[in-house]
């Protein structure tokens, strides 16, 4: 298991099932993690207490998923100079672009990390690539994950050219 923690928020419980890819492949690699529904708009203070209090409470990377004009994971990151992630959630009339830009273009200075929109498993995997840098665990399970892809689309591949030729 991981020795830091990977603080999951999103904005609204209508997030959860777009946001779900990104803890089950942290259960994959053995990554401990926290899932909360906490929204800078609507929750503001909670929001700040958990950002402030990410550090200290053992987590080593936040990522914060929200749709339409998406502050949350800007907020976070004004509150804690751990990495923040953002997830852009695909929803809403413009589907998510509004979402990923704000937050990708972020002003200078309070800097985020994003996935692609609904980009919640690599979210995932980034959160413990970060975590990894530092872990021996948490790089070992990445590597076996990228091992069993390796041997999925090494067998995929033979098939096909078996089916081809
Ligand atoms: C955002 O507004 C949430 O992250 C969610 O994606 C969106 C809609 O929220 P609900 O109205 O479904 O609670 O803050």
């Amino acid at each position: 298991m991981s020795t830091k923690k990977v603080l999951i928020i999103m904005g609204s419980d209508s997030d959860f099932d777009q946001l779900e890819p990104a803890w089950k492949v942290l259960e994959t690699l053995g990554v401990r993690y926290q899932v909360r529904v906490a929204s800078a708009h609507r929750t503001p203070a909670v929001v700040r207490e958990l950002a402030e209090g990410a550090r200290d409470a053992g987590f080593g990377v936040v990522l914060a998923a929200a749709g339409g004009a998406a502050h949350l994971a800007g907020v976070i990151a004004a509150h804690t100079t751990l990495p923040v992630v953002a997830v852009p959630i695909a929803n809403g009339t413009l589907g998510g672009m509004d979402a990923l830009l704000s937050s990708v273009q972020m002003p200078p200075g309070i800097p985020l990390a994003s996935v692609g929109i609904a980009g919640a498993k690599n979210a995932g995997l980034f959160a413990a690539s970060i975590l990894g840098a530092s872990d021996p665990a948490v790089a070992t399970g990445l590597a076996d994950f990228r091992k069993a892809m390796h041997d999925k689309v090494s067998k995929a591949d033979a098939k096909v050219q078996q089916r081809t030729s």
